[in-house]
This record gives C-alpha cells, structure tokens and sequence, in this order.
C-alpha cells in the first residue's frame, strides 16, 4: 500500500485528490490549516465515510510554516507528495502579494527542504501544482512546456518561484520532482469566488427564482476551461512515471467568460441577449428583458491574462493523457449541482457556509 501526503486537500483538487487515491487503496494523509469555522466541507462530502472511520488521516500544519511541515512530513514519511496548497486566486494575489509569495513560492521550497531534511529525497516522489498563469502575457498559443513564462499577478510571480525550485530539487539532489502545468479545471467543488461557480450558482438561483443580477468584471478572458476530476488523474500519472518531468495538462480547447454565461443559462432554459459594451455591456433574459449580467469594474485585474490556450501534447504522448469531459458538459453539470445544493439549503434552511 502507498502512502500520499496531500497538501491542500480541503480544496477543489485536494478533495478530488483524495478520493481518487483513496480509490486506488493508498493511505492517505492531508495537511489542513486551522480555521475558526469548519473547512473541510468538500472532503465530508466526497471522502465523509474514510474522515470517519479514520483511513483518511488529516494533519495542522500550514505552508508558512517550516516546522510543522518538517514534523508532518517526518511522522508520514509519504511515498508521493503533492503540494496542492496555495493561496489559489488571481485577484486577491494583489491584495495579499506578501502573504501569496511566502506560501505558493517559498512554501514549495519548505516542503523540499523537510523532505531532504528528514532523509526521504530517494524516497518521496513530489508533485508540485504549477499553474497556466505562469505564462500570463502569453508569447505564443497554443502554450506547451517550451513556452517561455511571463507572470501577470503576484500569484503567478510566486508560482514561478514554485516552478523552479522543484526543477532545481530534481536536478541538484535528484529527487523524483515533477512540476503539473494545469490549465483552468472546475466542477461542483470549485470555491465560489471563481468565475465559473459565480455564474453556476447565479444560474441556479435564477432558476429557483432568485433574481439578483450578476456583477461579472471581463467577460473578453478566455480560458481553456477542464474538468478537476480529470486533472487529478493527471497529476497521479506524473508521480508514476519513472522519471521525473514537467507536464502541462489541458483541454487545448479555448472559450471566453461571456460563451460560460450563456452555456449556463441555457442549462436553465434562459436565453441571454447581450447589449452595450465595456464596462456599459449588460446580458437581458431575451424573453423577459430582465437584467441577468452587469459588470462591476472592481473584479478587474489590474494586469489581465487575456487568453490561455494549452498545448497537451506531451500528456498525451508520454502520459497517455487526455481530458474526458467536454467544455457543454462540464457547464451543464456544474450548473445542476448548485440547484440541486440550493434546493437542499433551502428545504432544510440550512447554513450556507457549511455546505457550499
Ligand atoms: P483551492 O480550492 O483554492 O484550494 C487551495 C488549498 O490550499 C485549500 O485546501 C487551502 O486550505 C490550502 N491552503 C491555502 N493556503 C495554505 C497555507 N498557507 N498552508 C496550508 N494550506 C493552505 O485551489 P484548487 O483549485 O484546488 O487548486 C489546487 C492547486 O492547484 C493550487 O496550488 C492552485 O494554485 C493550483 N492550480 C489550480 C488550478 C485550477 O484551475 N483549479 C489550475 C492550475 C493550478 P483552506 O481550505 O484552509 O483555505
Ligand atoms: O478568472 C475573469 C477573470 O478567477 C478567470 C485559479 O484556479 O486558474 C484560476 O485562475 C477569468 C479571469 O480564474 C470575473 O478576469 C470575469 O480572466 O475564475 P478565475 P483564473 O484567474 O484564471 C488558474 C489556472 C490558477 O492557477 C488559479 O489558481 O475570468 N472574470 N469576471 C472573473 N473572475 C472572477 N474570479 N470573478 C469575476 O467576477
């Protein structure tokens, strides 16, 4: 039996993570973050039976923080790591560039120094969660791991950082250390703060006759948007390879904010009809007339990544890899889960926080 260590595993991928290794019979161990409020929502959902009985094993300890990782990873001694933790959003990198560079860069550098430190660098296999938005102002498309990187956001100047100090682990002490290039990945777990859930959850609630507008901020970016749930299989491919590498891993399919919008109003039967332009444009229910979609200047980036567009060819080459769930499908799907979660909340009057 195989022992992971996952960091991150409260969050989308984590929890995604951990149920497909839990799948494959590993033990499994999470490093979670104290919180004043219960924040292991998507991992009750998902893995609710291996919290209880104890098989899933979930350990304090946070990015900032050498000595608890150095203790964690010494009493877990996993076979694979993967460093899913982050400070995971583009805009609130602005705000908190200090804080988003110490855990998404330096805290890679401190999971690698306690893997050498407690004698596990011919031992424990590391994956590092590197990110599409290391090519930001991209300089060519498609994007392919000979891309040359241009960050556009603190986030994406501290997972340079990432990036690098893992190529530098393998090369200087030979450790089994892989970086995953992951291009954007959602579902029904995704935090509701990104945009993809921002507009399922507001379809959803449209649908169940809650009538707030939308407030969007760039409906131009476009994204190269995949399924989390394939992605994990992905990033467990790279760990099983013989050896270490960098992947990026991708639909290499591109759609923009405002196709997402009208993807997921379709799912609820509503047709969007959009009038005006920048910061003026708004989408009306063309039958309707009602205002659906506005858009609020405070959600956008003070520098943009405008369009990112993955190149997966290595994946599927070498890997085997390739996504599963098409752009239509993945929508739709995320679109019913927040109805069906919004009927729950609303039937049961329950607290929202903790079941989101
Ligand atoms: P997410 O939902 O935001 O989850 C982030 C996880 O990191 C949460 O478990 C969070 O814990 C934890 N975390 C944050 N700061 C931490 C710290 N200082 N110490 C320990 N844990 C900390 O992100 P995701 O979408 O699952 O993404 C997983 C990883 O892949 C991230 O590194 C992200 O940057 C990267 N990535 C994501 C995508 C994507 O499209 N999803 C694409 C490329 C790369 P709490 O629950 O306590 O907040
Ligand atoms: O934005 C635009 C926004 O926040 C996507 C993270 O997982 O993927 C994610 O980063 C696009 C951007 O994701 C709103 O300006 C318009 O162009 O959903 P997002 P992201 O920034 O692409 C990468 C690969 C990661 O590594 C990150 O960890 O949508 N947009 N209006 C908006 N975005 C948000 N959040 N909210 C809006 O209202």
């Amino acid at each position: 039996m195989k022992t992971a260590l996952i960091t991150g595993i409260t969050g989308q991928d984590g929890a995604w993570l951990a149920r497909y290794l839990l799948d494959l019979q590993y033990e499994v161990h999470g490093l979670v973050r104290r919180a004043s409020s219960p924040n292991i929502h998507r991992l009750s959902r998902i893995c609710g039976d291996e919290l209880n009985s104890g098989q899933l094993r979930l350990n304090y300890g946070d990015l900032i923080d050498a000595g608890s990782l150095n203790r964690v990873i010494g009493h877990v001694a996993p076979d694979e790591l993967y460093n899913l933790a982050a400070q995971s959003h583009v805009l609130v990198s602005f705000e908190t560039p200090e804080y988003t560079a110490n855990a998404d860069g330096v805290g890679a550098l401190r999971l690698l120094e306690a893997i050498r430190q407690n004698g596990l660098a011919s031992k424990t296999r590391f994956y590092q969660a590197s990110t599409s938005e290391l090519y930001g102002k991209v300089v060519e498309t498609p994007q392919s791991e000979r891309t040359p990187f241009y960050p556009r956001s603190p986030y994406g100047v501290a997972k340079l950082y990432g990036y690098w100090i893992t190529v530098n682990y393998r090369e200087a002490y030979g450790m089994h250390a892989s970086n995953g290039i992951l291009f954007n990945h959602e579902g029904e777990l995704r935090g509701e703060i990104f945009v993809t859930r921002k507009i399922s959850k507001a379809a959803a609630r449209w649908a169940l006759g809650e009538r707030s507008i939308l407030f969007l901020g760039n409906l131009d970016a476009k994204r190269d948007w995949g399924d989390a749930r394939d992605y994990v299989r992905g990033m467990h491919l790279i760990v099983q390879q013989a050896e270490p590498d960098d992947y990026v891993l991708a639909t290499g399919e591109v759609h923009s904010v405002r196709e997402f919008v009208d993807l997921a109003f379709d799912a609820i039967g509503v047709k969007i009809e959009w009038s005006g332009s920048a910061t003026n444009e708004i989408g009306r229910d063309a039958l309707s007339g009602e205002i659906v979609v506005k858009i609020d200047p405070s959600f956008f980036r003070p520098t943009e990544v405008d369009l990112l567009l993955g190149d997966p060819r290595k994946a599927l080459n070498r890997l085997g890899w390739r996504h599963e769930r098409q752009f239509p499908e993945l929508v739709k799907d995320m679109v019913m889960a927040d109805m069906a979660r919004q009927k729950l909340i609303k039937a049961n009057n329950l607290n929202l926080e903790i079941f989101i």
